[in-house]
């Protein structure tokens, strides 16, 4: 199992290449906020690792192992930010706690989540019933 900070590489490598097509040291450092060498330094363990194939002059590609994780791992935070938006967490804060807490859930507890949401997009008056509430408990 890969670790918290492995988990971001990896979830930030994908978004990446899904959306430039490539991914190059210089962007996963920006979009993570880290030095480059540290980049390197993960990308040189995430290549011994099996999760993908590093060469210094040509980039990098995920492999079938750390493509297959990277899609997990962005569905998991884009289901997070679902829950959160639907308890009514402010728009401001979604993004900051679902890099929070999305390394610490087990895979139990995302799929039971992911239940709770579909329960909630699946019926529209469901959703204006918890609103209400949210409604009445906002400045309380
Ligand atoms: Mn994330």
């Amino acid at each position: 199992m890969p670790t918290p900070s492995m988990e971001d590489y990896i979830e930030q490598i994908y978004i990446l290449i899904d959306t430039k097509g490539y991914a190059r040291v210089s962007d996963i450092a920006e979009a993570l906020k880290v030095h480059p060498s540290s980049v390197t330094k993960m990308v040189q363990k995430l290549d011994k690792d099996e999760y993908l194939n590093y060469e210094k002059y040509r980039g990098l590609i995920l492999t079938q192992k750390g493509n297959k994780i990277g899609e997990r791992l962005v569905f998991r935070h884009t289901l997070l930010e679902q829950f959160l938006e639907i308890i009514g967490v402010e728009k401001e804060n979604i993004y900051d706690d679902v890099e929070g807490i999305e390394h610490h859930l087990s895979w139990n507890s995302i799929d039971r989540i992911g239940d709770l949401v579909t329960y909630f997009k699946d019926d529209e008056t469901r959703m204006e019933k918890l609103k209400e509430i949210q409604t009445e408990t906002k400045d309380s």
